[in-house]
């Protein structure tokens, strides 16, 4: 673990996901927006048909991570360890066809590590071997990936939490602000989300819905 696990609580709030592909206007565009509307973190994840690679793709990140830095949002790659490390980012987000948990966090030092899990085994490895938070879904049904798993519901997140796996724990998959509340009330420190965002007419308000919704049922809790 390299980060305080309450201050990696605030940060899964509203967790902004996007590369090239998930967005209708300008990357940059959409994510100085959602940061307007207050999203907590954000990962690059530059993924699926048509995705950049090599010195574009480092080129965009290197934008979006400098958007991050104005405004103190922590910037997270996803899969790729390498370009995370080259740029200095803040942290990696892994899934279970990625190398190993313990691997990747010899490699990133006290960066952040998030890991994709989807069994109490997997989550409890991925605790194991050094995951700052895990990410659990989907969560409901979602088209932004293509080989996604079957939908969980709440059904692990409420296995996980109550087995009393205190890991910081965000959920992904077709969250909307409609929908986030039983999630947080459910267990889970965030949501994650791309199209909610991504595809929105605004993303600045859709952004702003999503924390609203959020930071209203943990002020309850
Ligand atoms: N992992 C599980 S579902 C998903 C990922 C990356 C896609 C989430 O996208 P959306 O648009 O928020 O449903
Ligand atoms: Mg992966």
């Amino acid at each position: 673990m390299a980060v305080n696990p309450q201050a990696m609580r605030s940060l899964l709030k509203v967790y902004f996901i996007m590369g090239s592909t998930n967005c209708c206007q300008n990357p940059e565009n959409v994510l100085q927006a959602a940061i307007k509307g207050g999203i907590t973190l954000f990962q690059f994840r530059e993924k699926g048909a048509g995705c950049l690679y090599g010195k574009e793709k480092e080129s965009l990140a290197k934008k979006l991570q400098a958007i991050c830095k104005q405004s103190n949002i922590p910037f997270i790659v996803n899969d790729d360890i390498e370009l995370a490390v080259k740029i200095n980012a803040d942290g990696v987000h892994i899934g279970q066809d990625d190398e190993a948990a313990d691997v990747v966090r010899r490699k990133i030092g006290s960066k952040i590590l998030g890991v994709s899990v989807h069994s109490m085994q997997e989550a409890e490895t991925a605790i194991r071997q050094g995951a700052d938070y895990i990410g659990i879904g989907p969560i409901y049904p979602t088209s932004t990936k293509a080989d996604a798993k079957a939908v969980q519901g709440l059904t692990f997140l409420t296995e996980l939490r109550s087995a009393d796996i205190q890991i910081p724990v965000v959920g992904i998959g077709g969250i909307t602000s409609e929908n986030a509340s039983p999630l947080i009330e459910a267990g889970a420190d965030g949501v994650s989300v791309i199209s909610a965002i991504s595809q929105a007419d605004s993303p600045e308000k859709a952004a702003a819905k999503l924390y609203d919704a959020v930071n209203r049922i943990m002020r309850n809790a």
